[in-house]
């Protein structure tokens, strides 16, 4: 269960969290053209908190509005303070904030029309997305029977509510199968990402991950990316296969809900170690020391705010 929190930004207002509510005939239930995003706030050191790389994720929620031409009756400055404000009126010193951009009731059949684009944002408490014991110790990982969707059927590069058909579609079987993510091929069969997750892995000390495709630009992909650089390593975007997945050295999903998630296993067969392997825990540690606030060089990452 979601834990509650106070209030919830609806349409320019803060609105008490159990009044946030849509009709049945809003169009978006019906028809899945909407986009969301998926932010952390982190409690950092000396006291104050932070969005991490909130202008990029709202920028992206435009960008994906855009794809799939959808109008947001809000500005980039507007929506960006409408997150602080969420996060302050509820007191939340970290957290996660889900922005939902969605067509409201009005007209019915599959063409939105005219009917209003509405904007949601809440923001609740969540640890770690596939559990604390998966960030240290890693996960069991299995490739779907689903294909992540052709660039040509679903727009991929939107993060729109519908294209989350698949991720579930995928993330329920893998589960029931007794494992605790679903890894996807692209429809030419090379490693895609994962339900709500990029993928990265490590081979003699070199990171790859899979290019922009058919794949989400994940923002903590771009900042792995950034950091592992920094760091010093070379990281390549590029296509592989499940069998180069199967002998890395090291690999783990990279996402906003699920940080840096070590992978110990893939389709029965124990990647490295079986554990986090070096490589991942540095990346790791680096991850939420800036996130933090723990290092000053990435200080624009990061968007402060006090409750
Ligand atoms: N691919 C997919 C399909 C995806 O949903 C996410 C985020 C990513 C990659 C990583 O993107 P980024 O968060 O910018 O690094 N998934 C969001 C939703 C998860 C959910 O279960 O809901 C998230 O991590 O917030």
């Amino acid at each position: 269960m979601v834990q509650k929190a106070e209030k919830i930004w609806f349409d320019g207002k803060l609105v008490p969290w159990d009044e946030a509510n849509v009709h049945v005939l809003t169009h978006t239930l019906h028809y899945g053209c909407g986009v969301f995003e998926g932010i952390r706030a982190y409690e950092c050191v000396g006291g104050r908190s932070a969005v991490f790389r909130l202008r990029e994720h709202m920028k992206r929620l435009m960008d994906s509005a855009h794809i799939l031409g959808l109008t947001i009756p809000f500005g980039l400055e507007e929506m960006i303070q409408a997150v602080v404000d969420t996060l302050t009126a509820n007191k939340m010193k970290a957290g996660y904030i889900r922005p939902l951009v969605f067509v409201g009731a009005g007209a019915m059949g599959v063409n939105p029309g005219s009917n209003p684009i509405r904007l949601a944002i809440a923001a609740w408490p969540w640890g770690a997305y596939l559990g604390e014991e998966a960030l240290q110790k890693g996960i069991r990982v299995k490739t779907s029977s689903f294909c992540r969707m052709h660039v040509n059927t679903m727009m991929t590069k939107a993060k729109a509510c519908g294209n989350y058909v698949n991720s579930v579609l995928a993330k329920t079987e893998a589960v029931a199968d007794g494992y605790d993510e679903a890894l996807m091929l692209d429809t030419q069969g090379f490693v895609s990402e994962a339900s709500g997750e990029n993928i990265f892995i490590v081979k003699n000390d070199v990171i790859k991950t899979t290019p922009l495709t058919s794949v989400l630009a994940g923002i903590t992909r771009d900042s792995i990316m950034t950091m592992a650089r920094e760091l010093g390593y070379e990281v390549q975007e590029q296509l592989f296969t499940r069998d180069e997945l199967y002998v890395a050295d090291e690999a783990f999903f990279s996402g906003t809900a699920a940080e840096i998630t070590p992978i110990r296993e893939v389709d029965h067969r124990t990647i490295g170690e079986g554990h986090a392997g070096p490589i991942t825990q540095l990346l790791q540690k680096e991850f939420f020391r800036i996130a933090t606030g723990g290092n000053p060089d990435y200080a624009a990452w990061l968007h402060e705010y006090s409750i």
